[in-house]
C-alpha cells in the first residue's frame, strides 16, 4: 500500500514463525553489555521507548564507530528483501545499522524526523507485538496534515524518496494486542538505516 510518494506499507510481510525469531533475536540482544536503554534528550527530556542499536552504534543524535552488538548479516539481507518489497527491486540498500525501539504500554514516540543518517537511503521498519498507530506527517512540521496508520505484529513500512524526511511518530499503543504465542508483551520496531558514515 503506496501511502505517500515512497512511503510503502505492507500488512502482515513477515509470517508469525519469523515474528517469533525476531522477538527472540531482540531479547538476546538486550541481554549482553548494551541492554535496551532510554535515551536522554539535550533538552534533559527522557524518551520513554527503551532503545539498542546493533552496527554503528547510535548515541543521541550521532553514530559513532564503536564496538558493539554486530549486524547480522541475515538482518542486513532480510532489510535487502524489504526494500526488494516495497519497491521491486533492492536498490543496493546495505543498512550498516539496526536500531530497536521497544515500548512498555505506555511508550510513546513525539513527532520527529530521522536526520542523523547522512544517506538518502530508505529506511526499513519491521513491527512486533502490539498493535500500535504510527502518524506519517510533512516535511515541514511536526503538525498537520498527517495520516495515522495502524501497525500490526509483521507489517512492514519503508521510507524512502520524499517520505524519508517526514515528520513521523507513534502517539498510540494498544496494549495487550500481541499474539500471547509471539511472547512478546508491548512492542518492538527494528529499524534498518544506511548511516552514510565512510
Ligand atoms: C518506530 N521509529 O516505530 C519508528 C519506526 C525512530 C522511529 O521513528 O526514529 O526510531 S521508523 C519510522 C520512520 C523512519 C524514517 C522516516 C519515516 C518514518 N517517515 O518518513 O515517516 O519506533
Ligand atoms: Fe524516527
Amino acid at each position: 500500500v503506496l501511502v505517500a510518494p515512497g512511503a510503502v506499507h505492507v500488512p502482515a510481510w513477515l509470517p508469525f514463525s519469523r515474528q517469533r525469531e525476531l522477538v527472540d533475536a531482540c531479547r538476546e540482544w538486550g541481554r549482553g553489555p548494551f541492554p535496551y536503554r532510554r535515551t536522554v534528550l539535550p533538552g534533559g527530556g527522557v524518551m520513554s521507548v527503551r532503545s539498542l542499536c546493533l552496527g554503528r552504534q547510535w548515541v543521541p543524535y550521532r553514530y559513532l564507530d564503536a564496538v558493539g552488538v554486530p549486524l547480522p548479516g541475515w538482518l542486513v539481507s532480510l532489510g535487502r528483501e524489504a526494500v526488494a518489497e516495497a519497491y521491486g527491486e533492492h536498490g543496493g540498500f546495505a543498512p550498516d545499522t539496526a536500531l530497536v525501539n521497544f515500548y512498555a504500554p505506555e511508550a510513546r514516540m513525539g513527532m520527529h524526523q530521522d536526520r542523523e543518517e547522512r544517506s538518502g537511503a530508505p529506511v526499513v521498519s519491521l513491527s512486533l507485538g502490539d498493535r500500535c498507530v504510527f502518524r506519517f506527517g510533512n516535511e515541514e512540521g511536526r503538525g498537520r496534515p498527517y495520516r495515522d496508520v495502524e501497525l500490526v505484529s509483521g507489517d512492514l513500512f519503508v521510507f524512502g524518496g520524499p517520505s524519508r524526511w517526514a515528520h513521523h511518530g507513534v502517539p498510540r499503543v494498544f496494549p495487550g494486542t500481541a499474539e500471547p504465542a509471539l511472547g512478546l508483551r508491548g512492542r518492538l520496531n527494528i529499524t534498518l538505516r544506511e548511516t552514510g558514515l565512510p
